[in-house]
């Protein structure tokens, strides 16, 4: 490797750094409404940005060394900057509503795998799946590791299926596949930004010391 290129990757490498390790993370995006607007109605669900960022701290953190809340939840508000992202979760969360609000009950079939969150219903998931799909293959298959596991905010979300809330029978059956979803895209993330830099590192011989010194 030339010095030129050497000099520009670790350019590269000081500010791959720095945006990962942003201390300020949530002020950045100030000005993208829809990117409030769908952390307020996860929120409204019961479903905070904490409760995911445990989520996906609890199983990353087996894979990924000295992994953070902080770059977990840098990460995440990552995940919630894309727009097909907050599309999907602003739909799964209407359906939800929708359903409770009873405007399915046209349709006996429909509304009875709305309410239950049949299993063989398959549209919840097919609908989360695209904001996995934002981060890969491996996004996929952590969110199909989490919905079998059921832990957490989602463990949460289940239980609630069904149950009263103001009056009106509490339907998950999408939030819990999107919250899934959007936890699994968020270890995605961080697997590949941790690969990048652990790439980098590697490509320029670089010690631990030169890395922390960057
Ligand atoms: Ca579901």
């Amino acid at each position: 490797m030339d010095e030129i290129t050497r000099t520009i990757l670790i350019q590269d490498l000081g500010r791959l750094k720095k945006k990962f390790y942003h201390p300020d993370f949530r002020d950045l995006y100030d000005d993208k409404r829809n990117y409030h607007h769908v952390i307020q109605i996860l929120e409204n669900r019961g479903v905070t940005m904490e409760s995911i960022a445990e989520l996906v701290y609890n199983r990353q953190k087996n894979y990924t060394k000295d992994l953070s809340m902080t770059t977990v939840t840098y990460m995440l508000y990552e995940v919630l900057q894309k727009r097909e992202v907050q599309n999907t979760i602003m739909m799964g969360i209407a359906i939800d509503i929708a359903t409770e609000q009873g405007a399915f009950a046209f349709d006996e079939d429909l509304n009875n795998q709305l309410v239950n969150d049949k299993g063989t219903f398959g549209l919840d998931e097919v609908l989360a799946e695209s904001i996995s799909h934002t981060s890969g293959s491996i996004g996929l298959s952590n969110a199909y590791g989490l919905d079998i596991a059921k832990q957490g905010i989602i463990a949460k979300l289940n239980d609630e299926q069904g149950t009263e809330r103001n009056g009106v029978k509490v339907s998950n059956t999408f939030i819990d596949d999107l919250v899934a979803h959007i936890a699994g895209a968020t270890m995605a993330r961080i697997a590949h930004k941790y690969q990048t830099i652990t790439d980098m590192i590697e490509d320029l011989e670089l010690s631990e010391e030169a890395y922390d010194a960057l």
